[in-house]
């Protein structure tokens, strides 16, 4: 199976959140697969140009797009350790990719961008630039400024920092999907930088490193930017 994965000027890089997501639901399954880096702007070597975005899964007979349907499609297709296996995990879930999009995308953002648009391939910069820019209305540089990113930041991060304190994942006693959806903003963080940039309690921290640790040191292998 093929995963397209976006890459920056560094093709060993690979920052997408969503590509992340389809990463780790690859690895939970036990699913082999191999990655094909694509650029930002140049489309025309996606497998569905159309689409323009990823990850995108080709299996040989299908090609699947958007990181959900390949959750789901994995969840269909493939046997072994569910993803989720009642529906208090499917509906908690739902709560931590929505948290996740009030709560920490909105902050992790702002202050990524500009580091994202910095280690782009040349090609890129330009196209990556003006479609943020032009979805947010402000410029990279003024959204790294914005007042509060870490204040708000931290205070989500105390939120998780709840269930966590209290379990090893958030699926318990081993990561469920949500533990991969929330894992993943944080490899997108990693993906540009290794330096701390917000302060996260000790479960937070404790509970990344059980991640990056998972298959094999997955996550922890993987090369960041910086
Ligand atoms: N809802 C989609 C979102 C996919 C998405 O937005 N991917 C971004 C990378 S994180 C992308 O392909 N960006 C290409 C672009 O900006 O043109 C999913 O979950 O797969």
């Amino acid at each position: 199976m093929k995963l397209y994965d976006l890459a920056l000027a560094d093709i060993d890089v690979r920052p997408s959140p969503w590509c992340w997501l389809a990463k780790f639901a690859m690895l939970h399954k036990g699913v082999a697969f191999e990655t094909e880096p694509v650029r930002f702007a140049d489309k025309t070597h996606y497998p569905d140009p159309e689409h323009g975005r990823v990850p995108i899964l080709v299996t040989g007979e299908e090609t699947i797009t958007d990181s959900a349907r390949i959750i789901a499609w994995l969840e269909k297709n493939v046997a072994g350790e569910p993803f989720t296996t009642t529906g208090a995990e499917r509906a908690a879930s739902d709560f931590y990719q929505a948290w996740l999009g009030a709560r920490i995308y909105p902050f992790l953002g702002p202050m990524l961008f500009v580091k994202v648009w910095s280690h782009a391939h040349e090609d890129d910069k330009d196209y990556f630039r003006d479609t943020r820019e032009k979805k947010f209305g402000k410029t990279l540089e003024e959204l790294a400024a914005t007042s509060g990113l870490t204040e708000n930041l931290e205070a989500s991060l105390q939120t998780l920092a709840a269930p966590l304190a209290r379990h090893k994942f958030l699926g318990g006693d081993k990561p469920f999907v949500a533990d991969y959806q929330v894992m993943s903003a944080f490899m997108w963080q990693r993906s540009v930088t290794l330096k701390p940039l917000y302060e996260a309690p000790q479960a937070v921290e404790a509970w990344k490193e059980r991640m990056l640790d998972l298959f094999d040191g997955y996550g922890r292998k993987a090369k960041s930017a910086e």
